[in-house]
């Protein structure tokens, strides 16, 4: 049989003057032969609704963005000709990373043929298509500063300009400057490999004192500049590694820029930062990342002098962390593919693609963190957002479940059920295993996004809501069952029976996370019904600062991640043409740097204020070129609204200086011709 060479192009019309909105699938067959009872499979981060209708087409199957179509019956594609389906009714397409970005073809003998894909086209928009971090290039001759420093200190008195030097030669006093010495090396020998950032006086290397000395902050430091040579002070290792980042960045300022920035002569730079709390979250779930990959984030937070990790390690699309009691976890759960348990989701092809972490390699990035003043916080959502863990260990379900019930990302029945003993047996030992890795001893359990209808078709949890808030509560909540639209999560639970069993959920890991000596980390839904004690939790508030602050206002430690300002998957602009989510609205990055999240909070609300944080989810990097745009160089903006006191901000300064900053992997915006 001759080869079949297959093209798929999507376009969306947003509806408009009263004509529906419409998503156009084209498939053109450029072979010489038939196609006929053929199947189209597509994933990519928008999902047709369970109940679309399709022009031209039918859905057979449909998990979440994973899509099964088939033309109508009797239909054959023929050479040079396109078959055209079209979707009257999904969630709107905003962005044209949102479309499909896999696909392939499955004849009716069962062979694959793979489709070319090209990006989704918007009807009337011809803007080039977005990709790569935006050039944020210093304004020669009008710099507004001429000290290269991300986040900007908290006070800057230094004078004069001495001869930019090549590079540093670290001359540290003692074990504790020794190793910040050892970190920074290290660190600068993989960001910026071949500047030479570190060398010795006969290549050109100025000596750098570092002192370990009494008095500072946790992670307060100090840089004096003599004659011969800055002296770095500090008490702590992080301390230490902070102030020669400092350094770092002015001397890499004053080489590129050798007019507009300098390299002080004299004076001294007295820092700490205003937040204990400087994090920075990877959904590694939606798309998988490589250790070397995340290796390179966390050296490329340490450079913003960010201090924690989230690493958001499970979701309904995989489970990436080895847990050695339960290998069908990572065996099953960290792999998509066609026939696969888990099928080809967001972008993902046929053949089997994902990964998960070993724990040595774990123990590896761990270490590595502790190195750059890093905590990492690992979080396995629950009991929401276990889509792939049920598959992989299917008797996390109660058995006698009927019906179903659809998560936000249309997962069916995706959630733990907290009147399922295995469940807790289960989480024991996950959650033992897990703290043994992480010795910073916060397990983040996650708590988000529990749809509304969740349990009702679950004769144990139904007992269980029965015994906890009585018969009528569990009466409203049996009559979800079938419910399978989606529902806004959060704000739709508050006050139902989802809420209350969700509750004796939190409540029992929470026990479990305390018994082993650990704080609990969860998104801001784990307050709901009071499962949580205030002092040995923090929540992130995401769904805007207000409801963060009302928690904050209620005792609990908040760290503020709201979505419309500081959710790294969410556009940079409304425009088609920039890649990247919508749900939470759009950030430039002036608009992430220039929001305070501050405003409105009173003073003892500030006390519970405890940080900030970046949240990189993945659903829409389907493309590294994609990641580049979507975190630089708003990473930074957080960065510095965690460090830096709000008064010292100043979006001009940030603006010249955000591009000497490194991005992860080097795609930068091609500039249009
Ligand atoms: C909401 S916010 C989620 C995630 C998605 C994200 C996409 C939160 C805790 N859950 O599952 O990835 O939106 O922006």
């Amino acid at each position: 049989m001759p080869a079949i060479r297959l093209s798929l192009a999507t376009q969306w019309t947003p509806a408009r003057d009263g004509a529906p909105l419409a998503y156009a699938l084209k498939l053109t067959n450029h072979s010489v032969a038939d196609i006929t009872a053929f199947r189209l499979c597509l994933t990519g981060p928008a999902s047709f609704d369970a109940d679309s209708v399709i022009e031209g087409g039918r859905i057979l199957t449909r998990l979440s963005n994973f899509t099964e179509l088939a033309p109508p019956e009797g239909f054959t594609l023929r050479p040079g000709d396109t078959w055209v389906a079209t979707a009257r009714q999904l969630y709107p397409l905003r962005h044209w990373s949102d479309g499909a970005t896999a696909a392939y073809v499955i004849l009716s003998d069962g062979t694959r043929v793979p489709v070319a894909v090209t990006p989704t086209e918007m009807t009337g928009d011809n803007a080039p298509l977005k990709k790569g971090a935006a050039r944020y290039a210093l304004p020669a001759g009008r710099s507004p500063v001429s000290l290269s420093i991300i986040p900007w200190p908290k006070s800057v008195a230094t004078s004069g300009a001495r001869t930019v030097p090549g590079g540093l030669d670290l001359r540290p006093t003692g074990a504790l400057a020794s190793g910040a010495a050892l970190a920074f090396t290290r660190l600068v020998a993989d960001l910026f490999a071949v500047e030479g950032l570190v060398r010795p006086v006969a290549e050109g290397g100025l000596p750098v004192h570092i002192v370990e000395a009494a008095g500072f902050g946790p992670e307060a430091y100090e840089v004096s500049f003599a004659a011969a040579g800055p002296t770095v002070s500090a008490t702590t290792h992080a301390g230490l590694v902070y102030g020669l980042i400092t350094l770092g960045q002015i001397l890499r300022g004053a080489k590129a820029h050798p007019f507009d920035l300098v390299f002080p002569a004299a004076g001294t730079i007295s820092d700490a930062p205003a937040l204990g709390f400087r994090g920075t979250h990877l959904d590694v779930a939606r798309q998988f990342y490589s250790s070397a990959e995340v290796a390179k984030l966390l050296k490329v937070i340490a450079w913003n002098k960010m201090n924690r990790f989230h690493w958001h390690l499970s979701e309904d699309e995989a489970w990436r962390l080895e847990i050695r009691a339960y290998p069908e976890l990572t065996e099953i759960g960290a792999w998509r593919g066609h026939g696969l348990k888990v099928p080809p989701l967001l972008g993902s092809g046929p053949e089997p693609t994902g990964g998960f972490y070993t724990q040595a390699a774990v123990r590896e990035l761990v270490t590595l963190a502790a190195d750059l003043g890093i905590a990492i916080i690992p979080e396995i959502d629950i009991p929401g957002h276990c889509w792939a863990a049920i598959q992989a260990l299917p008797w996390l379900a109660d058995p006698d479940e009927t019906g179903a019930y659809l998560s936000v990302q249309s997962f069916p029945n995706n959630c733990l059920n907290p009147a399922h003993e295995p469940v807790y047996t289960f989480l024991e030992t996950v959650i033992g295993e897990v703290l043994e890795l992480f010795p910073a001893g916060i397990f983040h359990l996650g708590a988000d996004e529990v749809p509304l209808a969740a349990w009702s078709g679950s004769p144990k949890a139904l007992a269980l809501l029965e015994e906890l808030a009585g018969p009528e509560a569990a009466r409203r909540h049996a009559a979800l069952k079938g419910v399978t639209g989606n529902h806004g999560g959060a704000d739709a639970i508050g006050g139902s029976g989802t809420a209350v069993l969700q509750a004796h959920f939190i409540r029992r890991v929470h026990e479990i996370i305390k018994s082993k000596g650990a704080k609990t980390g969860g998104w801001e839904e784990a307050a709901h019904g009071g499962a949580v004690d205030r002092d040995s939790t923090y929540l992130i508030g995401w769904r805007n600062v207000e409801a963060s602050r009302l928690l904050a206002a209620e005792g609990y430690d908040i760290v503020v991640s709201p979505g419309q300002r500081y959710y790294l998957d969410m556009a940079n602009s409304l425009s088609w043409s920039e890649p990247g989510a919508g749900w939470a609205g759009w950030s430039g990055p002036e608009e992430t740097y220039t929001f305070d999240p501050r405003a409105g909070w009173s003073e003892a609300e500030l006390q519970r204020l405890i940080g900030v944080q970046s949240c990189i989810w993945s659903e829409p990097m389907t493309d590294r070129a994609i990641f580049d745009r979507l975190v630089f160089p708003r990473l930074s903006a957080i960065a510095e609204a965690g460090w830096t006191s709000p008064d010292r901000k100043s979006w001009p300064r940030f603006a010249a200086l955000a591009g000497l900053m490194p991005i992860m992997y080097g795609n930068w915006e091609i500039p249009e011709a």
